[in-house]
């Protein structure tokens, strides 16, 4: 039965605050929630797309909302359109904004509750669910950083939390005492999903004990429960910064998303939960206190409808997209005017591993808001020693030993990020990239294209074979990101030319995918200038000038070409593209329209590698110029074995010789 005995409710109810208080907490709930009828209306009529209801959640929007400050970060889910209004962002703007305007927060790219707004400090979710729990350690990294005193609060479904993603977040918050509320909305089902077989312990905020972490469990359908619990966690959060998981208890009374209705959901617990709907039962509440009366809930609502509509009228009068390729293209990253800063003079000669290092230290000098983060950098300095000695120079709050958790410490990056930091995260091997690789390709790569939301983030990739490795340790995965629009990807060959292009990467306010070839770390010795240069991405490096072939290569491949040339004494021309993405097209086409034969040539096995890539592009652009078919040479397509000799088979080097011999003959 409804709870509408006004004892009952007193005590549900019972609470400190001032009318003014308490009025506010309703008509902020009331707001959602004819927007929501709204859009129910106008998604019957077809003129809007997907919804995604949060009827009979909005206490726990709305509470957490308003016992944040407006200065804090707050990342909500799909279902939290309280947070969105209860931080005043105009109504037109956000209706612009599902209606795919070109005024909305995305111009059209994104849908729904896709977006962030740096303006409200709003960070939206991506369609994955978890990764938004990583990024809020980001966010609260920085603040604890930079000292602010603000907490970070972020939603999660009670789906979300059988994510990788939720228990890596747990714990590296945990971990480093970061200052986020993860906040659970249980509300029974996750799509069709229910939560008996979603986890098996009783309650979510018990999860908390195995990260040595505070939680609570909260009626999510009682807004002064909420507002009033979440106001003291939040203020014990900011004072003494540790992360708090809060379980909401609530319910979701509508469908997944509209068109898939509730029939799995039975009656008896859809009426349970209406009879605790949040906003019905509190308005009960208000009228039996006197507090507030039927006809001043009228004016309210009529207000809101009046508000609503003009919204709506604002927001379908605004013009869709009208854009063109170039302007889209021109959007997937964000701005950056390279300066060129020239090398000192002064050389010396050191080698591969050094300059990597070299490059990073000088970094770390120039930009205090650059934090470096990876397993086993801090004293141990890393497996490959490069940040040796850092910790003692830059400190441990910079120099970050993570736990083992490559997703949670790249979107931490990402929030880092969107806080106003630099970061550089090491992935120990480019091999476990595979772990982070969510976060990177649908988090970091899309957010400047969808709401203008930089990563300035550079992922150190020790990568690559010749060092008997086996398959997990020695991949040259530039492949698997080469397709992505919205990475950079660079890939030296030469020490000096490490050092520039790692201090350009770091500068660069999108994120960089930085290959440090293994092999190369102690074998390959060069000059390289002292002190803080840089070197433009997107441009290659003819290492040997040459008329009869071009092979166009990175990476190791670069010194097994040059190896091959010298001791065959060939008249080759020898392209180092030292940066993938950008691709240096110019001078890929200025070598082939000389040469008029090409080899390209990849450490990576050849099925889908960038030097398919490539050939197709000489195939389109330098058609008439060829005087040979266009050869590829890579790996085999088998995974990298670990014996000597059967990874020598592996890698292309025998087959370059016979290749470069036949293209000659040709
Ligand atoms: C990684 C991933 N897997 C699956 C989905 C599809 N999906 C979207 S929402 C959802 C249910 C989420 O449930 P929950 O986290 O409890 O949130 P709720 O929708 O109940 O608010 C699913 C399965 C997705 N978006 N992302």
């Amino acid at each position: 039965m409804i709870e509408t005995s006004p004892l009952k409710l007193t005590e549900l109810y019972k609470n400190n605050l001032d009318t003014d208080t308490l009025i506010n907490l309703y008509k902020r709930m009331l707001l959602p929630r004819l927007i929501e009828e709204k859009m129910l209306i106008l998604l019957r009529q077809g003129r809007i797309s997907k919804w995604f209801s949060g009827i009979g959640q909005e206490a726990i929007a709305i509470g957490v909302t308003m016992a944040m400050q407006k200065s804090e970060y707050i990342l909500p889910m799909h279902r939290n359109l309280g947070v969105f209004t209860t931080r005043d962002i105009p109504l037109w703007k956000l209706f612009a904004q599902w209606q795919g305007k070109e005024d909305g927060f995305t111009k059209g790219r994104d849908r729904s509750f896709h977006f962030g707004t740096q303006d409200y400090n709003i960070v939206g979710m991506i369609s994955h669910l978890g990764p938004q729990l990583g990024v809020a350690d980001g966010i609260a990294l920085a603040q604890k950083l930079k000292n602010t005193g603000l907490a970070t609060a972020v939603f999660t479904g009670e789906g979300g939390t059988s994510e990788g993603d939720f228990h890596e977040a747990l714990n590296v918050a945990s971990v480093w005492s970061l200052p986020v509320l993860f906040c659970i909305e249980n509300n029974g089902y996750g799509l069709s999903t229910p939560t008996s077989e979603q986890y098996n312990c009783e309650n979510l905020a018990d999860r908390a004990i195995g990260y040595g972490m505070e939680s609570h469990i909260i009626d999510g359908n009682n807004i002064v429960e909420v507002y009033t619990k979440i106001s003291s966690i939040l203020n014990d959060i900011r004072e003494n910064p540790k992360p708090v998981l809060v379980e909401f208890k609530t319910f979701r009374r509508r469908g997944h998303e509209e068109a898939s209705g509730t029939k799995y959901v039975p009656d008896e617990l859809m009426q349970y939960w209406e009879q605790r709907d949040p906003l019905t039962r509190f308005e009960q509440y208000l009228i039996d206190e006197n507090i507030i009366t039927s006809d001043q809930i009228e004016d309210w609502r009529n207000e809101i409808k009046n508000d609503i509509n003009a919204g709506l009228e604002t927001a379908f009068a605004k013009a869709l997209p009208q854009s063109t390729p170039q302007q889209e293209l021109a959007d997937v990253f964000a701005p950056h005017e390279y300066v060129q800063v020239e090398p000192s003079g002064e050389n010396t000669n050191i080698r591969l591993v050094d300059a990597i290092k070299d490059g990073l230290e000088e970094s770390m000098n120039r930009y205090d808001n650059l934090v470096i983060m990876g397993q086993d950098i801090a004293e141990y300095g890393g497996v490959f020693k490069i940040t040796d000695g850092f910790v003692e120079k830059f400190g441990r709050e910079r120099v970050r030993n993570t736990p083992i958790c490559e997703s949670a410490i790249v979107e931490a990056a990402m929030g880092l990020s969107i806080a106003g930091m630099k970061a550089v995260v090491e992935m120990q091997f480019a091999d476990f990239v595979s772990s982070g690789f969510n976060p990177i390709v649908n988090y970091l790569a899309k957010s400047y294209y969808r709401w203008n939301q930089k990563a300035d983030i550079v992922v150190r990739m020790p990568c690559g074979a010749g060092v008997g490795a086996g398959p997990f340790h020695s991949q040259t995965n530039e492949a698997w990101f080469y397709t992505i629009p919205g990475l950079k990807i660079v890939y030296p060959a030469f020490p000096a030319d490490a050092k520039g292009l790692l201090t350009a990467s770091i500068e660069n306010p999108n994120p960089v995918l930085f290959f440090e070839h293994k092999a190369l770390y102690r074998s390959v010795y060069g000059d390289v200038p002292h002190g803080y240069y840089n070197l433009p991405l997107g441009k290659a490096a003819t290492i040997n000038h040459g008329n009869d072939l071009s092979i166009i290569t990175y990476g190791a491949g670069v010194h097994w070409a040059k190896q091959l040339i010298d001791e065959m004494h060939f008249d080759i021309d020898l392209i180092d593209l030292r940066t993938l993405a950008p691709l240096d097209t110019e001078s890929i086409k200025a070598s082939v329209r000389k040469t008029g034969k090409v080899i390209i040539l990849t450490e990576d096995n050849l099925t889908g590698s960038v030097a398919a890539d490539i050939a197709g592009f000489i195939g389109e652009e330098c058609f008439e110029y060829l005087d040979a078919p266009i050869r590829r040479v890579g790996s085999l397509d088998t995974p990298i074995p670990f014996e000597k000799g059967l990874e020598n088979n592996y890698l292309p080097t025998s087959r370059l010789k016979i290749c470069v011999k036949e293209l000659l003959d040709y």
